[in-house]
């Protein structure tokens, strides 16, 4: 049985609704839930009252189409844009969940460029501007697992990171991609404090980082993304723990040999390179079977269970076929 039939949620089928009206507004998602025909039957009162908010609609609009890339919208409640910007991991700025919010106003985000370089035939840089304009941007709603335990269900505007991989060609030496952040001190207050390996890296193999679900995102919600979650431009892999997708990037770099990784570096027997969603592999300090969605805490609260590839099995379930999970973590 499908893990959230049984608790109760019904919703549309993915190809009956669009991305923008399972979030735009409650009126909509109600009607697409009825021409749907699955009603609202499933749904306890509570989660039917529980709308999605609306982006306050302070930063500018991204006009994009929906994505036809298996896998890439989670029927899913997407999680509230409140909640979304105002609970973050972006140590650059702190490490309290609300420091991001209050701290990220700082960054300058234009003007931006994201260099690529290394194992490719043609390197280059790329403004803002320009990295907008190279695919047509999509709609995609995934699922965000962070290695802590919590969950959120995020509507992101971007395209596939392979369409950028293509225009630099990759050499037959280009064996994984290492992705690094910005680190300015003048902007981050968090720099000061030795908590990670600056600037944020991390990496990812090739075929991960060419598969489709893959995102480079640039907005939320249909806007920009707000500062606190990556802008101007940002990495998401929806089906490894949240601290593989980088935020604000500025380098991607081809390489031969396996990045290692800011949180790995930290502490390399917690925070693997993979760092697939597993929930047969446990932390070492806890269990990664559950999770907490965000918005759902309170009186009624309740955990999710983990899925495997945090429910992307069928899309990325094949790069891994006869690897040792627990070993590879
Ligand atoms: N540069 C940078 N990227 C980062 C982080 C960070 O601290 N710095 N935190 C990561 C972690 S742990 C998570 S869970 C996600 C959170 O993304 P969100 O705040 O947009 O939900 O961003 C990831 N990307
Ligand atoms: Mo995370």
């Amino acid at each position: 049985m499908h893990p959230l039939k049984d608790r109760g949620y019904q919703h549309p089928i993915s190809s009956e609704i669009t991305p923008r009206e399972a979030w735009q507004s409650r009126r909509q998602w109600l009607q697409a839930a009825a021409l749907a025909g699955t009603g609202l039957a499933g749904w306890t009162a509570r989660e039917a009252l529980a709308q999605p908010a609306s982006p306050p609609g302070k930063l500018p609009r991204l006009a994009a189409t929906r994505s036809g890339v298996a896998g890439a919208i989670v029927m899913d409640r997407p999680t509230a844009y409140e909640d979304i910007t105002r609970y973050n991991n972006f140590y650059e700025f702190g490490t309290d969940k609300g420091d991001p919010n209050r701290l990220a106003g700082s960054l300058q985000t234009r003007p931006w460029t994201v260099s690529i370089e290394g194992a490719v035939h043609k390197p280059r840089s790329f403004g803002i501007d320009d990295l907008l304009k190279l695919a047509p941007l999509e709609d995609r709603i995934y699922r965000l697992r962070c290695v802590e335990g919590w969950s959120m269900v995020i509507p992101w505007v971007g395209y596939s990171l392979a369409q950028l991989l293509r225009q630099v060609e990759p050499t037959g030496n280009a064996k994984y991609v290492e992705f690094v952040t910005l680190a300015n001190p003048a902007q981050m207050p968090g720099l000061r404090r030795g908590v990670l390996d600056w600037p944020y890296h991390e990496g990812l193999r090739l075929d991960e980082a060419m598969h489709p679900l893959t995102l480079l995102a640039f907005g939320l919600y249909g806007e920009v993304l707000p500062k606190q979650n990556g802008a101007p431009v940002r990495l998401v892999v929806p089906w490894k723990y949240g601290f593989k997708s980088a935020k604000s990037l500025v380098k991607i770099r081809l390489v031969e040999q396996q990045p290692v990784s800011s949180w790995t570096q930290a502490a390399p027997s917690e925070y693997g390179f993979y760092s697939n969603v597993n929930p047969q592999v446990d932390h070492p300090r806890w269990s990664q079977a559950s999770e907490r969605r965000i918005g759902e805490d309170g009186l009624f609260a309740r955990k999710r269970p983990t899925l495997m590839f945090n429910g992307y099995e069928a899309q990325v379930g094949s790069l891994y076929a006869g690897m040792d999970l627990k070993k590879y973590y």
